[in-house]
């Protein structure tokens, strides 16, 4: 099933990271769509969770240095 879920993110300092995590986070298989609220710092992920975790979207952000808080 597809789903959408939130997450606050860390590391975002300016506009570009936000383009940055949105593309690297897009090229994921089994993402559906990805936008990132620079302001809010957050950002809302619909994904496949047959074809990709929220561990392995996660692990993506954190390879170019931006964390989604995950239980917070
Ligand atoms: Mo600009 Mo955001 O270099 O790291 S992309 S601060």
């Amino acid at each position: 099933d597809i789903i959408r879920e939130n997450y606050k993110v860390s590391g975002m300092t300016c506009a570009s990271c936000a383009h940055s995590l949105e593309s690297n986070l897009k090229s994921l298989n089994g993402i559906v769509q990805v936008s990132v609220n620079f302001p809010n710092q957050s950002i809302a992920i619909d994904y496949d969770e047959s074809i990709v975790s929220i561990e392995t979207i996660q692990q993506s952000a954190k390879d170019i240095g931006y964390d989604i808080l995950i239980g917070e």
